[in-house]
């Protein structure tokens, strides 16, 4: 299952959610722990581009969210939804059990996590270099995914994960505009799809907060759910997955009550 809704955003929400935007202060992180030597002879490399968690926080470093082994330490309890944003999220819940068969739709489902990704080009050496887009994955989260879509259009498509070769080309192509909302779902969009964001249109208009050498052109928030019983408070993590988060956890405390107040409780049980 697949809907795309142009224009969903009215002018007003949309307002309130760059206000909201404007004011966070993204990451941006590394792909792998600093402290350890990355697995299976990796690259080290910085993230594409920066990035904010709401609900809670996958962080590269400790690898994303991949049931049903990849669950423990991987989803760190982040800020609560901004009420622009929960009053967004009923709005798509309501949308999506309204479209969506039940049987795709699983128990306790809603949106409780929520990643907002600022597109954009870097400067690099003095150059500025476009680093819009994201590789073919798969979000491994259960149930539906909504996704808002503020700024730049970007070009979106779902590819076969048995693809093998270019030639098979894309299965969906869909320009994601802004305002507007794109939800997917169902084995046929989840599991047997993979996803990826080719490319973001040219523009010379920018938007959301001032990060250091970067011009964001277009900025995403995709909402998934993640069992609760997955995530976790900062003070219960493991103790390399603590360490491995810890510089970003105080950096993010500069700035958010949040992760302060997860700072100071850390030696709380
Ligand atoms: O930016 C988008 O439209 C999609 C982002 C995405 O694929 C993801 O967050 O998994």
């Amino acid at each position: 299952m697949h809907q795309y809704t142009p224009g969903y955003l009215p002018p007003k929400l949309r307002e309130q959610l760059l206000a909201y935007i404007g004011g966070l202060h993204p990451l941006w992180e590394m792909r792998y722990s600093t402290l350890r030597e990355p697995p299976n002879g990796q690259p080290q490399r910085q993230l594409l581009r920066p990035v904010y968690w709401l609900g809670n926080w996958q962080f590269a470093c400790l690898d994303y969210y991949r049931p049903p082994k990849g669950i423990k330490d991987r989803c760190v309890q982040a800020e609560p939804f901004p009420p622009v944003i929960d009053k967004i999220r009923l709005d798509m819940e309501r949308r999506i059990r309204a479209a969506f068969s039940p049987r795709d739709v699983p128990k306790g489902w809603h949106f409780n996590t929520c990643l907002i990704n600022f597109y954009g080009e870097k400067l690099e050496g003095g150059r500025w270099v476009d680093v819009a887009r994201v590789g073919e994955h798969r979000d491994f989260e259960p149930g539906p995914v909504g996704s808002l879509s503020l700024g730049a259009r970007a070009m979106f498509q779902f590819v076969s994960s048995q693809r093998i070769g270019e030639r098979d080309g894309p299965r969906l192509s869909q320009w994601l505009d802004d305002g507007s909302l794109q939800v997917f779902g169902g084995r046929q969009f989840k599991d047997l799809f993979l996803h990826r964001v080719q490319r973001v249109a040219r523009s010379t208009q920018t938007l959301g907060p001032e990060i250091s050498d970067y011009r964001t052109r277009r900025i995403n928030l995709t909402f998934r759910f993640v069992p609760p019983e997955h995530v976790t408070p900062y003070r219960h993590l493991g103790g390399q997955a603590k360490a491995d988060i810890q510089t970003y956890v105080h950096t993010l405390a500069e700035h958010s009550p949040f992760f302060a107040q997860a700072l100071a409780g850390e030696n709380v049980r």
